[in-house]
């Protein structure tokens, strides 16, 4: 069965959109191998594999590859899905290899004898099989060479996981393309031809799991976990097994009193736990393979262990209990703050919540819990320091959550690729084990061996026509996936990459796109708020500027600007927020000299007159910074408006729009902060420029 082709969806397949490869040497040399494709095995997820092959092919290279299921090899050239076991395959796979395949890998070999011609794809499970084959697929369309197929791979991070933050009627938080493709008006959609796209797409990108709705978990939603819904789900679930990937739910750690009519959710309660288990029970007769909880407790008005004076242990660990029998895990997020923090009070620094509140917990999660945490200590912010988190629990599988969708970042009207941030993020090294315990390996399970770690991404993706938004926006969904599969590639290579498929190998199109997406984040940061200062967006829907937007409310993210300095004091000295990093951070961190300029307003109260590190004041740093951040916006402009006529009009056009808009925005944001950094100090700019008094 195969769910979908490319030929002429209502949306774009981003960077599956096939077609026909124009090398006229390429296609020849290929071409040998591809009479049949061969099915060593017969099950649905082979079928699957050899379908989605079949198609890529005929547009690729014109060819219709005869799709045979047979248990012997006994034609003599095509491509030959199998397993690492087959004893067909044999002959042509060493032990070695075998043994270096993990559960999800799958290995490549070109067999090119006399008489023999294969492309072998051979996988250990069912799962691999569908990533060996978009990785061939893709391979072709990037015009490798036979003999450079060859290859073993494995995904580095066990957990690949995408999180819609989707609601039940449609709407999506803190969603920029569209409605939900999931949900609408109260209901379960039917429209299982898109999900399957979708599912082919995340597939392609090595995505093991996807959480479907919101974890904020309101009304209708907090019964998706009852039969009412599972019908519909298992059909989703259906879907996404086929490529490979579990269906997870979020849910509302109050059910047992919602649904189950119960007058406790307190963990501990012998019928609390007798509820979730009979719950959880239920799910897996609908969804076998159901993945398991995201739960978000104890945070933004989401109920949570607290309310019964237990701890997020004792939460995470009672569904653990009812999940463990059918491996179902809880991914439960460290996202735990006062949300009702009175701005007079300066000795409270949300910064420190997560891991004030979960540290202390180090070695007291079940095996199948996955501590879920952001990236930085805040939210999502342009700039954050690492989570001190990643590195302070070596007991506890973790995993780290990015945000795909660019709340803060642009909402998919701005261009921020955020590939380089997130590159940034994994290479920190935490210094938890000594030198070169890096971030990455921390959240691949490698550094403290665990079974369960891996990667959560907020999904950026609606039903719109070319699922993002904006078009360019398609490059964040990619480069997520690609460095979940491997945090080690160079981001250089996965955003080249994702340019070609996407766009053609034109080398202008590769060179200036490349230049905008690998540019965007630090231009984005510049007009908007540099040196790790963060925030100072307009309340609620977090777009645009609004310096003091959050100065005076409940949320615990303050700048506490005066006519003196800006800034909060995080060190040692002041919140004690560095204390919570390993030495050398520690000691780095607190040094006004010493810490890194890109943080240094989030560790910092700086005085507008403190010199940064090439001379300049930090107010005039401020300044130019805006000035140079809006400019440079009229350099992506250029390197767009070069490749017209290079890119498909419908989406140069598209694009076009977003970047003039852009530009307009990031005027707004230059103005504003430098207006509201003017006002304060009354120090004007040296160069002269305009700032609006
Ligand atoms: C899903 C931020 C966002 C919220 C989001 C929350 C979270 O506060 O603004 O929309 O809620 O993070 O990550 O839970």
């Amino acid at each position: 069965m195969i769910l979908s082709s490319s030929s002429n969806p209502k949306y774009s397949m981003c960077w599956l959109s096939y077609k026909p490869i124009e090398k006229k040497e390429y296609v020849q040399e290929v071409e040998k191998f591809l009479e049949h494709i061969v099915l060593l095995e017969k099950n649905i997820y082979f079928q699957n594999a050899g379908n989605e092959l079949k198609m890529a092919l005929s547009v690729l290279f014109g060819t219709e590859p005869r799709l045979n299921s047979a248990l012997n090899l006994y034609v003599d050239n095509g491509i030959v899905l199998g397993k690492v076991t087959n004893e067909n395959l044999q002959a042509f796979i060493t032990d070695v290899e075998k043994e270096a395949v993990g559960e999800e890998g799958f290995i490549i070999k070109v067999i090119d004898e006399n008489k023999k011609k294969y492309i072998i794809v051979a996988s250990k499970s069912e799962k691999g099989i569908i990533y060996g084959i978009f990785h061939l697929i893709n391979k072709f369309r990037l015009k490798t060479k036979l003999n450079e197929l060859n290859c073993i791979e494995n995904p580095k991070a066990p957990l690949r996981i995408i999180n819609h933050w989707d609601n039940m009627d449609g709407s999506v938080e803190r969603g920029y393309a569209g409605k939900s493709i999931f949900f609408s008006h109260g209901r379960i959609k039917r429209i299982y031809k898109r999900i399957g796209d979708y599912a082919r797409l995340l597939a392609s990108i090595g995505i093991n799991g996807v959480v479907i709705n919101n974890v904020n978990v309101r009304d209708k939603a907090i019964w998706l976990i009852t039969p009412k819904y599972l019908n519909d789900l298992s059909k989703i679930a259906e879907i996404f097994r086929l490529y490979g990937i579990k269906l997870y739910l979020s849910i509302n750690f109050a059910s047992p009193i919602y649904i189950g009519g119960l007058d406790t959710a307190d963990p501990l309660d012998k019928n609390v736990q007798k509820w979730w288990k009979d719950t959880v029970k239920t799910i897996y007769s609908y969804i076998p393979d159901f993945g398991g909880f995201l739960v978000k407790a104890d945070s933004e008005f989401n109920p949570g262990p607290y309310v019964y004076g237990r701890t997020h242990a004792d939460g995470a660990n009672m569904l653990a209990e009812a999940l463990l029998p059918y491996e179902g895990v809880v991914i439960w997020r460290a996202f735990v703050y006062n949300c009702l923090q009175d701005w007079r009070d300066t000795k409270t620094d949300r910064a420190k919540a997560a891991y004030d509140n979960f540290k202390p917990l180090d070695g007291r999660f079940s095996e199948n819990v996955i501590l879920q945490i952001k990236y930085g200590p805040m939210d999502f912010q342009v700039r954050e320091p690492v989570s001190p988190l990643f590195g302070a629990m070596e007991k506890t599988n973790q995993m780290m959550e990015f945000q795909i969708t660019q709340e803060y970042t642009g909402q998919q009207i701005h261009l921020c690729y955020l590939g380089t941030l997130w590159k940034e993020i994994l290479e920190f090294d935490t210094y938890c084990k000594g030198k070169g315990s890096y971030v990455k390996r921390i959240v691949d399970g490698s550094l403290f061996g665990r079974k369960y770690a891996g990667f959560a991404g907020v999904s950026n993706i609606g039903d719109s026509i070319n699922w993002t938004g904006h078009d360019l926006a398609q490059a964040n969904l990619w480069t997520f996936g690609k460095l979940t599969w491997d945090p080690d590639r160079k981001i250089e290579d996965i955003a080249r990459e994702w340019i070609i498929l996407t766009f053609g190998d034109d080398k202008k199109v590769v060179e200036n796109i490349l230049w905008m997406l690998i540019n965007s984040h630090a231009i984005y940061e510049k007009y908007t708020t540099p040196l790790g200062l963060g925030w100072m967006v307009n309340p609620g829907h977090h777009y645009g500027p609004n310096p003091e937007g959050y100065e005076y409310s409940k949320w615990g993210t303050y700048h506490r600007a005066d006519t003196k300095a800006i800034g909060v004091d995080r060190t040692s000295r002041g919140t004690g927020y560095t204390l919570q990093y390993h030495k050398p951070w520690q000691e780095i961190f607190d040094d006004i000299n010493k810490c890194p300029e890109e943080l240094l307003l989030f560790f910092h109260r700086v005085p507008y007159d403190f010199r940064l590190k090439n001379g300049k004041t930090l107010i005039q740093f401020m300044y130019d910074s805006h000035f140079e951040g809006a400019e440079m916006v009229d350099k992506l402009i250029e390197k767009w408006k070069e490749l017209k006529g290079k890119i498909d009009d419908e989406i140069f056009n598209r694009v076009y729009e977003r970047l003039k808009m852009q530009k307009e925005h990031a005027i707004e944001w230059r103005d504003v902060i430098n207006t509201y950094f003017y006002r304060k100090t009354g120090i004007p700019d040296e160069k002269g420029r305009v700032i609006y008094p």
